[in-house]
Order: structure tokens, then sequence, then C-alpha cells
């Protein structure tokens, strides 16, 4: 008897082998988003920036699992040839566009968001990225990152540094609270604000090392909790509210709305600032990287 042709779930996530033997052996293993590669950098500076977190990744013992849609698959687990195809002409997609681009066969970008519903897909527990996204100032129409639903639902923590100060952060933290998602702030009694390390909302705790991170994740997710943040200042802060300000106005004058918003003020930010946002950009990422795999071989050692 022959079925109609159907398409296959399964079928269209791909695994690496190193990610998938990793983790039916529980060994260590942190996911890594393609949309600050395709989106966040002038290309190819994203390129660099993703090859330079795997590296920091699997120096502290870890496996890392870069992931995207390629050729009509959810990949999880990149080489670098496949990394570089991720240029700004890559869709950019969040968790309700998965489907909708690996069954056209686009190359798709993942956000934080996007990368957390794979993740919880296949089990991984860490993600490390540059900043979530959040509620956007302004409105209407209210513009809500699908990062907040997605940390609510997915068993993930991510390590990020806070939320991008272009976005309303009070309402984000508050939004995070009423969802339900502890945000750890490391070494700090603050939520950085990406590029700033002070001014940031209160954390909902404060950790000092990754084992004591690690248990409260573990704790957590015992309880039935979901997704939680471990926000960390970047390691040289920049204050670019002003920038920020122009770079809105900016925005709003070109109609720039919906998904455009956050790659539009990144690059104007990168360019207004000569180039800073662009360093501390970077070096957050990277050691936001190392500090997921940290945390990923804190928790697998419990
Ligand atoms: N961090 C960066 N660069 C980026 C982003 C974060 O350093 O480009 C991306 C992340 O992928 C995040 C997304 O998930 O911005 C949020 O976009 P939006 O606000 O449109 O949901
Ligand atoms: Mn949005």
């Amino acid at each position: 008897m022959r079925r109609p042709a159907r398409v296959d779930a399964v079928s269209l996530l791909r695994i690496s082998d190193e990610v998938r033997t990793a983790l039916a052996e529980r060994r260590p293993v942190v996911a890594l988003e393609t949309t600050l590669v395709a989106h966040g950098f002038p290309s190819p500076d994203g390129v660099e920036v993703a090859a330079a977190s795997e590296s920091a990744v699997r120096a502290v013992g870890a496996v890392p699992a870069t992931v995207g849609v390629l050729d009509g698959a959810i990949r999880v687990g990149l080489d670098a040839d496949e990394l570089e195809r991720f240029t700004p002409a890559a869709r950019k997609l969040g968790p309700r566009d998965l489907a909708g681009c690996a069954v056209a066969g686009d190359v798709g970008a993942t956000t934080v968001g996007g990368t957390l519903a794979v993740a919880r897909a296949v089990g991984i527990r860490f993600l490390g990225t540059g900043g979530i996204g959040g509620v956007h100032r302004g409105g209407p129409p209210l513009d809500i990152s699908a990062d907040l639903v997605a940390l609510a639902t997915a068993r993930v923590l991510v390590v990020c540094s806070g939320a991008k100060s272009l976005l309303d952060i009070p309402a984000t933290s508050e939004l995070l609270e009423t969802l339900g998602v502890p945000v750890l702030g490391y070494r700090t009694e603050t939520v950085p604000l990406f590029y700033a390390a002070a001014g940031g909302p209160p954390a909902s705790e404060r950790v000092d090392d990754v084992v004591t991170a690690a248990r409260i994740a573990a704790a957590h997710w015992s309880l039935g909790g979901a997704g939680l943040v471990l926000a960390q200042p970047p390691p040289e802060s920049l204050d670019v509210s002003s920038l920020i300000e122009d770079a809105l106005e900016e925005a709003a004058r070109r109609g720039i709305a919906g998904q455009e918003v956050t790659p539009f003020v990144l690059a104007s930010l990168h360019e207004r600032s000569g180039g800073r946002t662009l360093e501390v950009n970077r070096a957050l990422i990277v050691a936001n990287a190392r500090l997921a795999g940290e945390l990923s071989v804190a928790f697998a050692a419990l």
C-alpha cells in the first residue's frame, strides 16, 4: 500500500555526527545562533566571530552546535564552509520561520528564539550569544521578540550580555519575570545592557561561579521550569545610549520595522561609533560562548 508522500519533521533535522555523539554520551554541548553571523556584523566579520565562538567553546572542553537552515534541512553543527553561507542574503528565522524556510530550501539564519526552538527539539541545554531580543520601544503595534516566548518554553540556559539597550529595557525585564525566566547576573547585581556593563535592571539572582549557575539551572529544570538567562557584563563597557536614540530615529524616519529593526540599528551603531560597538560586540559574544561552554562542562559534572 502506498501512502501519500508526507513531510517527515525528523528528516528536516540534520545533526552533525560530532554533536549527535556528544549528546548521546551526555557530553557538554553549546548551541550557537547564526543571525548574528549573517545580520549582526558586516560581511564577512560575522563568519569570523562564529569561528572564534566555536573555538572558545572547544577550548573549555565543550562541543559547539551552530544552528541554521541549509539545503532543505534544519542543521545542528556546521563546518567552516557551511558557516560561510550565512551571508546578509540569508533569511532571519524566528521559531515560526524554521519549518517554512526548510521546506522552501532557503538559507536561513536562526535568531536566539529560532535556535532555542531547535535546541529544545534536540536536547541541548546551553546557548551562547550576544544579547537577547525583548520588548521593542514604541508602538503600536507592540513588537516583542519571539526570543522571550522561546525562553519561556525551552529548557535551555542562555548566556548573553543582557538585552540590547535599543529595546524597552524595563518592559523586557518585567516580561521575563512574568514568564518565569530567571535572570542570573554573572558576578553582577544588575543585568548588563549589551554594550554597557552598568545601568541595567536588577538581576533576579547574583551568581559568582559556574557550578552555582549549573546547580540553579538543574534545580529550575527539576521544578518544571524552562529557560534561564545568565547575563555576563561585556569585557569592555561602552555607553551608546545617545547613538541609539539617533539610530532609532533614523529607523523610524525610513519606515524600518519588524525584523529589520535590530540589524538596522546594530549596523547604524557600528557606523556611528566608528567601529567601536563592533569590537565590543565581538568580544562579548566570544566571552559568552566561552562561559556557556564552562557552564555546560560544570553541568555535565554535577
Ligand atoms: N546579538 C547580536 N547580534 C544580533 C542579535 C543578537 O550581537 O544580530 C540578534 C539575535 O539573533 C536575536 C535577534 O535573537 O537579534 C533579535 O531580533 P528581534 O528583536 O527582531 O527578535
Ligand atoms: Mn520583532
